[in-house]
């Protein structure tokens, strides 16, 4: 009777381990994570993804890494005097109970580096890391990127 008192005792403990896990992530949904095919010659990729904000605190991301590349950096796509750039920036923030989306013509990840050239299905895991310390890792699609796509 003891030993079956003390699997019911992991059990509950696994149980409300799982639902703590489950509330933490969903604080911050990261979806539509697709990188932009490229020729194998090509040496930085860009990737677009949505994040949002469930909670009523502000979100920062701090970082997004994958071993697959040497960096990953935010960027975001700007025109001025008609000449277009890109600005870095070392964290995006998202308000509480807000979503921002990564556009093409907007901000957007740059991939340095590719270890092994990506193919058009590959599936390839980045790990957003937020101020809070939270990580998550997101698998990404990597498709052609079509015209006037948002
Ligand atoms: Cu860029």
């Amino acid at each position: 009777m003891q030993k079956i008192n003390g699997l019911i005792l992991i059990f509950i403990i696994l149980l409300n381990t799982s639902i703590v896990l489950a509330e933490d992530i969903s604080e911050i949904d990261i979806s539509h994570l697709w990188i932009s095919e490229a020729p194998p010659t090509v040496s930085v990729l860009v990737a677009y993804v949505t994040l949002k904000n469930n909670s009523i605190k502000t979100a920062s991301l701090i970082s997004v890494s994958s071993p697959l590349f040497s960096s990953i950096e935010i960027h975001r796509s700007i025109v001025k005097d008609d000449v277009a750039s890109m600005e870095r920036y070392s964290s995006l923030t998202i308000p509480a109970k807000s979503t921002i989306k990564l556009l093409p013509g907007d901000y957007h990840l740059m991939l340095f580096n590719p270890k092994t050239p990506l193919e058009i299905g590959d599936r390839p895991t980045l790990t957003f890391t937020f101020s809070n310390g939270v990580k998550i890792p997101v698998k990404a699609h990597v498709k052609k990127r079509k015209y006037n796509e948002h």
